[in-house]
Parts: structure tokens; C-alpha cells; sequence
């Protein structure tokens, strides 16, 4: 399975002790199971070759990385491997099945608004126009992995609940029941930190990092079909991208793809 690699980012700053001795444990890592024990930093000293100091800087170092996490008083541990996330358009659903692992989404909140200014932009419609907003936290085996927020029109989805958001897939839902069909998109990406309350729904220490998401989809027809603001977890995410050669000259497509090089900032619409 090209996903959840314990080390694939394994590689570290060249030519100095600690990248030597952080690579070394790496491949420690490589050899022993989720959640088992790292030995400790004196022995580690010990077998390495190198000091306290190296030691616990390259330990530091994994740990930020998310490969290592420490128990107070029990010791260091090997991390949960994080979920290598390719920037396709794939549902979560169907992403977390594809890596053998079970989805789940807790249904936060349902509620019709009018779209307001700056989601009836992103939509495409006008300001009153009524629209479906739905926050959910999404699961993989159980655990708390993002809080998504999505906006979709409502006339588009006609008596969605939230209790089919918890035992549906929205694409599936979109597809099935409502004759439509993703076809493409356009999603930013930006590093954030987890608020109060993000940090309470996952599970997490206020201001871990994140991945905020953007998303903004169409479907066949060219018509907006939602509008969906992610929060994902940084410690159990890494973005992956296939660098396949692109036909040049390749910025008319980032412009046609809706990013507006004027002001070099992008616009998700
Ligand atoms: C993904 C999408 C989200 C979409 C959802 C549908 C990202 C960052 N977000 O999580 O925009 O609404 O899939 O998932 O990838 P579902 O079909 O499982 O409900």
C-alpha cells in the first residue's frame, strides 16, 4: 500500500550528527511495531555512538515530526504512521477505505442559512440564497482525524439530515440520490494552528498544527456543487504530491484554474 509509510519523509539534514543519529533511529522505527518502545536515551548513547545531547535533539526532532511520542514517566514511543494525503479528489470515505482503515463522521451541527456574501461568491449565488451548512468530524478506526464544514445549496439537496451524513458518504449521498456528480474542483491548502474548540473536537493540545483546507467543487453540468472548509489534524496528516512533468508553458493553467496571479493571491471560486 503506497500509503501510511512510517518513514517515507525520513530523510533529514545532511553531514551533521544528529541527521546521522536521526536516521538511525529512523530505521530503528522501520523495525518495530505502533506504539512499541524506542530503548532508552542512555542506551541509545550507548549503541550510537554519539552523546545525551544528540540523543535527545534527534528524539526531539522525530517527535515533532510526529514518528515518536513521549509518555511522561513511561518512555518514548513509535507514533501512529501519518496518513500520506494525495491531493486528488477522492471523499474521505473512499480514501479511508482504499487505505483499509474504517471512516466514521460525527454529525456536529445542520443548519439552513442564507448563503450571505462571501460563501454566496464561492457558490456562485446570490447572497439570500438558502444554504445548507454541515459540520462534521470525520474518524478513521475510531480515531478523530479532521472537522470539515460544509457548504451546499439547499434547493441541491433536498431533505439531506445529518443522520445520513453519519452513515453516508456525501459523494456517495450526492451521486445516488441527487443525480450529481463531482467532476473537478479547486483546493488551497494553508498550515494553521487548532483553535479551542477544533482542538477539543479532535483531541488534541490547543495550537497543534494543522492543515486547513479549502475546497471548492463542480460538477459535470459546471454548476458549484459545495464549498467545504476542512481543519485536518498535522500529526496525522503529510500532503503527497506526484511530480509527473507538466507540458509547459503550465501558469495559463493554474490562471484558467481559477488562481488570480494579480495580486498573487488565490481565490478559490
Ligand atoms: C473530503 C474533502 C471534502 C469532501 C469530503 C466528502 C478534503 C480536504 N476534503 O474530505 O471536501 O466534502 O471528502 O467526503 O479532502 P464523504 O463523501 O466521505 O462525505
Amino acid at each position: 500500500m503506497a500509503t501510511n509509510e512510517k518513514t517515507a519523509s525520513g530523510t533529514s539534514r545532511p553531514g551533521t550528527k544528529q541527521s546521522e543519529t536521526r536516521n538511525s533511529v529512523l530505521d530503528l522505527i522501520e523495525q518495530l511495531d505502533v506504539g512499541a518502545a524506542i530503548p532508552s536515551e542512555r542506551q541509545l548513547c550507548h549503541n550510537l555512538g554519539v552523546s545525551r545531547l544528540t540523543v535527545r535533539a534527534a528524539l526531539d526532532d522525530l517527535v515533532r515530526d510526529g514518528m515518536l511520542v513521549r509518555r511522561h514517566g513511561s518512555g518514548t514511543f513509535v507514533s501512529e504512521p501519518k496518513i500520506a494525503q494525495e491531493l486528488t479528489m477522492t471523499s474521505f470515505t473512499e480514501d479511508m477505505r482504499r487505505r483499509g482503515m474504517v471512516p466514521g463522521s460525527r454529525t456536529l451541527d445542520l443548519r439552513v442559512t442564507p448563503a450571505g456574501a462571501h460563501v454566496g461568491r464561492l457558490l456562485h449565488v446570490s447572497p439570500s440564497e438558502p444554504v445548507v451548512i454541515i459540520s462534521r468530524v470525520r474518524l478513521a478506526d475510531h480515531e478523530t482525524m479532521a472537522i470539515e464544514t460544509l457548504h451546499v445549496r439547499a434547493a441541491l439537496v433536498p431533505g439531506l439530515s445529518a443522520a445520513d451524513l453519519e452513515s453516508h458518504s456525501f459523494y456517495t449521498l450526492l451521486s445516488d440520490r441527487y443525480g450529481i456528480d463531482i467532476v473537478g474542483g479547486l483546493q488551497t491548502i494553508e498550515p494553521t494552528v487548532t483553535n479551542e474548540e477544533e482542538s477539543e473536537l479532535l483531541g488534541v493540545p490547543l495550537h497543534s498544527p494543522a492543515f486547513l483546507f479549502e475546497r471548492v467543487t463542480r460538477s459535470e453540468s459546471g454548476e458549484i456543487v459545495e464549498f467545504v472548509h476542512s481543519i485536518y489534524r498535522g500529526d496525522r496528516y503529510r500532503l503527497v504530491t506526484d511530480l509527473s512533468a507538466q507540458p509547459l508553458p503550465h501558469r495559463p493553467a493554474l490562471a484558467a484554474a481559477g488562481h488570480n496571479q494579480r495580486d498573487g493571491r488565490d481565490h478559490p471560486s
